[in-house]
């Protein structure tokens, strides 16, 4: 299968009516955040897919929210990158540019992306295991451990843990942007993770070109109309500029 260059995405992205971009923890790598199976995908030893899951928080609820304190401590201190900030760009250029990202970190909001859909929740909301509240809490190091809603009961950070079904109409809005997308970007992600890695397919099967940007293959690779390989932080602007 022939594979496009960036001239020809940057092409296509001028020409495109709707897009859509899919971002996994690629895209935050370079502020700084650990990525889930890069070499910091580990804490203490524990696998991150072992900490993200309702029995980790049943069992052990001081250790799960020690890891999620330590991450919103990290991202506190990050910055959006260019790869956040060309997408907010590129939302603000072409209007018709819907943000699907996997990321909780909040990065997008804060390089001036509006339309996210947040199918795996975001670390800075908290949510009462009881009574069902939610909260914004955007204090980087929480000052109890684990944090207790205003009813007793124990918060839970505001994410999907794994097991757990993704928040029903963000993931109908998220199925739908991918087959109505005339271009679909997957971006900084291992396409792994389900139901999120079948967007690509489900894209690709509804007539979109899907442009992959990561510094290395996934499964996507396999049907993708181009895939660009390098960091999220230098393809991305330089697939926006049109001075270029
Ligand atoms: C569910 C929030 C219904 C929490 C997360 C079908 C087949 C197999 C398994 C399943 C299946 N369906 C369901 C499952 C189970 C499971 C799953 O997919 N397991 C995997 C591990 C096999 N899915 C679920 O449990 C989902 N729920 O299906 O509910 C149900 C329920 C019960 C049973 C059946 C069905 C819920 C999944 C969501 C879990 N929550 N996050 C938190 O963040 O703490 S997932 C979390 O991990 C992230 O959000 C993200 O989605 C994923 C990590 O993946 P990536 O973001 O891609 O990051 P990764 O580190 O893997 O890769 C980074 C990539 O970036 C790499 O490719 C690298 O090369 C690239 N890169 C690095 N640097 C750069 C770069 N690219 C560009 N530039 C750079 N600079
Ligand atoms: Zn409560």
């Amino acid at each position: 299968m022939l594979l496009w260059g960036m001239d020809q995405v940057r092409e296509w992205l001028k020409s495109a009516r709707s897009i859509a971009a899919l971002t996994g923890a690629g895209i935050s790598a370079e502020s700084g955040i650990p990525t889930f199976r890069g070499p910091g995908g580990f804490w203490r030893n524990h696998r991150s897919e072992d900490l993200a899951t309702p029995q980790a928080f049943a069992r052990d609820p001081s250790l799960v929210w020690e890891w999620y304190d330590w991450r919103r401590g990290l991202i506190a201190k990050a910055r959006p990158n260019a790869g956040h900030c060309a997408l907010a760009a590129l939302e603000l250029k072409h209007g018709q540019l819907l943000l699907v990202t996997q990321n909780v970190d909040g990065l997008h909001d804060r390089a001036g992306s509006r339309n996210i859909l947040k199918i795996h929740g975001d670390i800075w909301t908290l949510r009462c295991s009881v009574c069902g509240r939610e909260r914004e809490d955007l204090r980087a190091s929480l000052p109890q451990l684990p944090p207790r809603c205003t009813c007793g009961g124990l918060e839970r950070p505001g994410v999907v843990w794994f097991g757990e079904s993704l928040p029903q109409r963000i993931w109908a809005q998220a199925e739908q942007a991918a087959r109505d997308s005339e271009i679909f970007l997957v971006i900084g992600t291992s396409a792994v993770v389900y139901p999120a890695a079948g967007l690509a397919a489900l894209a690709k099967s509804s007539g979109a070109r899907v442009v992959e940007i990561n510094v290395d293959d996934t499964p996507v690779s396999a049907f993708a109309d181009a895939s660009l390989k390098g960091s999220a932080a230098e393809i991305l602007p330089r697939l926006m500029d049109d001075r270029l």
